[in-house]
Formats: structure tokens, C-alpha cells, sequence
């Protein structure tokens, strides 16, 4: 048998380039969406594109000024809590110390020892309820250049803001090249990373949320699970519930022998064949 080779016309080549191309802008889309904030000069919480819903009591700001992160459901994947005076280098939020002063040395901040891996916060969807549809952090301190890159709630980047040259060179605490990064996305933000090209990097005011009770926390208070109400309807854990296997029940094959039964009528027959040959047993003896 003579087996023809498979051809690829050229209007079926032309068909698969046409849907190839058609598909992606349609995977850009699926990942777009999201609106990036920033670099903007920070040096308080006022300079904070979420201040309305900050003082709504809809997103949490850490400031880190307790020593150690007080807000629920987000983990740095590196670094620490510094105070004021660690190795003489503290760069917090200027306006942390009591006054914007051009100084950021007596407040606390996040710092990491390596710019250039970064740090990504995520958060906890269980412990929140629900993702962040907005995030952000402030970048004060770090060399070389600076990118930010948001992820959606599957770990897709939502898009990168940078690499921005905005260190200033110093490590003495300046604020004026203190810069706001955050993203808008009503899908949720599992993590939001933050890194420099070169030494360490220091970030402040971690900030996230859309609940009505993620209010500031005082030092020291267990941070409570914040309620959701309203705002956004949490995406509920995916349990996967295995369905109970509908069986057809089978016939059970019928087993040992099988007694025939006889009607009346048969019954009736049968005895009169019986009798008749009886008799004829009777008069043939
Ligand atoms: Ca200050
Ligand atoms: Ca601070
Ligand atoms: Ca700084």
C-alpha cells in the first residue's frame, strides 16, 4: 500500500500564522488591566495616591515604625526591620521621625542586603480574605537603578515600572529621592517586588488593601483578620469536592439453578397425561 505523504497547503500555513498573530495581543490583554503608580516623590503619607482610601480605613500602611511589621497577610520574601541608628544608615519616610526635614535617618525602615535580588511581598488571599486590588511601597534608598513589578492573583507580572535612575548616590538618609511604586487591579495582587541594580535596598511604607477595617494597628497589637465587607467579594479557596461516581446499578448475574414454574392449566395437563398413562400401563400388565 502506498502511504502519500501529508502536504501543508499554503492557505493552511497562512491560516495558522494569521491565528498565531491573532492570539498575541489577546494574551497581553488577558494579562493587562492593571494600572501602574509612579515613581512619585514621597515624604509622607499625603504624597500616597491610595491617601483617600488610607484614611478610609481601606488600605494598611506600614510604616514599620513599631520594629517589626504589625499589618496581617503579607510576608517579605527577604530582609528586616531597622531602627533608628543601625549602622548609621536608617532611610525611612522623612515624615516618620515627627518632621519632614529632608532626613530620614531617625526613623525605621525594610532593608535587605541585596538590591539586586530585591524583595517581593506576598500576600496571604486566606488571612486577607480576598487579594489587594491595590498595592504599593516606597523606595528610599538603594544603588544603581530601580524597578518595581506587580503580579496578579495566578503570579502573572501585572508589568514591571523601571529601571529608573533615581538614587541619589548617598547613604546619609536624604528623602528627596524617596519614590512611590504601586499598581491598581481589581483581579487581586498576590505580590507586589521591588529591587535595585546594585548594593543594598531600602524600602517604607508598605501599603495595601481594600477592606473597610484594615485601619493602622498599634504597636504591639495582634494584628486582627480583617473583615470584608462589601468592597469585594473574596475569591473563595478552590476545594476541589470529588464527585460521587453516579453507578449504573448492574444486574447481578443470576447464579444456581433456575426452578421453572408451572401455570394451573399446565399443572391440570400434565396430571391428565400422567393419569392416561397410568391407565395404559394398567391395561397393558
Ligand atoms: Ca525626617
Ligand atoms: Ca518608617
Ligand atoms: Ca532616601
Amino acid at each position: 500500500m502506498t502511504v502519500r505523504p501529508t502536504r501543508l497547503g499554503p492557505r493552511f500555513v497562512a491560516t495558522l500564522a494569521l491565528g498565531a498573530l491573532l492570539l498575541l495581543p489577546s494574551s497581553r490583554a488577558l494579562a493587562g488591566g492593571a494600572t501602574l503608580l509612579g515613581p512619585t516623590p514621597y515624604l509622607s503619607v499625603a504624597n500616597s495616591p491610595f491617601l483617600t482610601d488610607i484614611n478610609a480605613g481601606h488600605v494598611y500602611v506600614e510604616t514599620f515604625e513599631c520594629g517589626t511589621i504589625t499589618v496581617p497577610g503579607v510576608t517579605p520574601s527577604t530582609g528586616q526591620v531597622i531602627p533608628p541608628g543601625f549602622a548609621g544608615l536608617v532611610d525611612s519616610v522623612d515624615a516618620d521621625d515627627g518632621v519632614i526635614d529632608g532626613s530620614g535617618l531617625n526613623g525605621h525602615s525594610f532593608f535587605s542586603g541585596s538590591g539586586a535580588t530585591g524583595i517581593t511581598f506576598t500576600f496571604d488571599q486566606t488571612t486577607l480574605g480576598a487579594f489587594p486590588t491595590e498595592a504599593g511601597i516606597v523606595w528610599t534608598d538603594g544603588g544603581g537603578t530601580t524597578t518595581f513589578e506587580a503580579f496578579d492573583s495566578l503570579g502573572a507580572s501585572l508589568g514591571t515600572i523601571g529601571p529608573v535612575a533615581i538614587a541619589d548616590g548617598s547613604n546619609a538618609g536624604t528623602t528627596a529621592e524617596d519614590r512611590f511604586f504601586g499598581v491598581q487591579f481589581a483581579g487581586g495582587i498576590s505580590a507586589i517586588k521591588i529591587s535595585n541594580t546594585s548594593g543594598g535596598i531600602e524600602v517604607d511604607h508598605l501599603q495595601y488593601g481594600l477592606y473597610p477595617s484594615a485601619v493602622a494597628l498599634p504597636c504591639g497589637v495582634a494584628s486582627p483578620t480583617p473583615t470584608v465587607a462589601g468592597i469585594a467579594t473574596p475569591t473563595p479557596t478552590a476545594t476541589t469536592v470529588a464527585a460521587t461516581p453516579t453507578t449504573t446499578p448492574t444486574s447481578q448475574p443470576t447464579t444456581g439453578a433456575v426452578v421453572p414454574t408451572l401455570s394451573f392449566p399446565m399443572l391440570a395437563l400434565l396430571g391428565l397425561a400422567l393419569a392416561g398413562a397410568a391407565v395404559w400401563v394398567i391395561r397393558r400388565l
